[in-house]
């Protein structure tokens, strides 16, 4: 038994399943999950002394690869003047600026501790303006495990097949309609049968929770014109691509603008976060000005800013999207022609640093084709890159992200690694 098992012995025994998080535990792509002891730039290094490529970058947040000096000096400094202050302190309001410059939609934003309070404190925020019950999601949208939400949801609920998990009263998923993605005649249809019920439309503009689905042309546009006219909020999703796939988000690279919009993941630059903001009418409605309530003990923590300002400082002046692009692009087409060359059918979606595998010969646009790819395949090819120094997700529901700390050797050796993956399939 290696170091990681021992540990995972040890932490089943402790903790439900042996991990914080479920989709950690391997269980869809089978066998015992590594410990990580140490990250530094864009390898993880094993309880075991294994050294592995990270695809994961600890879910999104490392863009700019682990243990980056800056943000780890970032971190130190703020560390040294106190950990929690219970107060306002300078660091939020820089944080609020920054926000509010880059993100379009964001006048107002209010911090919390991670995507899930975002979402649901969106949600909240939503139904309070506009004295609403009802809220729109689509079908393997993820929006971290808020009950209203865990209705047909993706990432780890989807992976180990409970998407509508136990423990949320039927009556709150009542509120909660669940729509397919990509098609604009069944969010029309469903505004009009509700008309005057719908408080929100939450999205992931970008879905990556049951891998990674691209908007079909003109349907956030079309979301976006159905919500003002039914006189809907329409939520943006932006915890995974807000600062990805450039500094202002999906709203930015397509022109849409949202009337709230949820982050997390990269804000935090590694240390645990959330936030969420849109038009000073709305996000005025929150305690103390208005009457919906929200809070949190560690809201706007000292730490959290100073990572999270350091690391969206770095994104300014490095801009980095073109060059994750490329890799992205690089990686996703290398892949897809040695899959064609040897006549295994893949699809490798990507934009910017974000790509997935679908084992399937069609074009994935919606969550049925997603939950129809042959995953078996995903678990193979996963444990296989996992054997030769690769970590991709360990779930064929997620997306792999790539970060600044990659370089062409990374990707070269990831072809190379992938290649070989593929001769696997009889
Ligand atoms: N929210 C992450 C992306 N799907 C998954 C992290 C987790 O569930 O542990």
């Amino acid at each position: 038994m290696n170091e990681s098992q021992a540990l995972f012995e040890k932490a089943k025994k402790l903790i439900p399943g042996g991990v914080n998080s479920p989709v950690r535990a391997f269980r869809s792509v089978g066998g015992s999950p590594f410990f990580t002891a140490k990250a530094s730039g864009s390898r993880l290094l094993t309880a075991d002394g294994n050294e592995l490529i990270d695809y994961v970058c600890t879910w999104g947040p490392a863009i700019h690869g682990h243990d980056h000096p800056v943000i780890r000096e970032a971190i130190a400094d703020a560390l040294s003047k106190g950990t929690s202050f219970g107060t306002p302190g300078p660091a939020e309001v820089e944080m609020a600026e920054l926000i509010a410059e880059l993100v379009p939609s964001v006048e107002k934003v209010r911090m919390c501790n991670s995507g899930t309070e975002a979402t649901m404190s969106a949600i909240r925020l939503a139904r309070g303006f506009t004295g609403r019950d009802k809220v729109i999601k689509f079908a393997g949208c993820y929006h971290g495990h808020v009950d209203s939400l865990l209705v047909k949801a993706g990432s780890g609920a989807l992976t180990l097949g409970n998407p509508d998990s136990a423990g949320v009263p039927k009556s709150f998923a009542s509120e909660t309609i669940v729509l397919p993605f990509n098609n604009l005649d069944a969010v029309a249809k469903s505004l009009a049968s509700n008309a005057g019920q719908i408080a929100a439309l939450i999205v992931e503009p970008y879905p990556a929770n049951c891998g990674l689905i691209l908007p079909n042309e003109g349907y956030l546009k079309g979301l976006r014109k159905l919500c003002t006219e039914h006189g809907v909020i329409l939520i943006f999703d932006e915890v995974m691509t807000g600062f990805r796939l450039g500094l202002g988000g999906v709203q930015e690279e397509t022109g849409i603008t949202p009337d709230l919009t949820a982050m997390g993941k990269i804000i935090g630059g590694g240390l645990p976060v959330g936030a969420f903001g849109g038009r000073c009418e709305i996000m005025d409605c929150l305690a103390p000005l208005g009457p919906v309530y929200q809070a949190g003990t560690l809201s706007g923590n000292p730490l959290a800013m100073a990572a999270g300002i350091a690391s969206l400082k770095l994104l300014k002046s490095e801009s980095p999207y073109q060059r994750l692009n490329e890799m992205g692009k690089q990686i996703s087409s290398g892949l897809q022609t040695m899959a064609k060359d040897r006549g295994i059918p893949l699809q490798v979606p990507q934009t910017g640093s974000m790509f997935c595998l679908f084992f399937s010969d069609q074009n994935v646009t919606q969550f049925e084709q997603a939950v129809a790819a042959r995953h078996e395949h995903y678990n193979n090819f996963f444990h296989s890159c996992l054997n030769q120094g690769l970590y991709i997700p360990p779930s064929s529901y997620e997306t792999c992200f790539i970060s600044s700390a990659h370089g062409a050797e990374d990707v070269s050796k990831t072809l190379e690694i992938f290649e070989v993956a593929l001769s696997t399939f009889g």
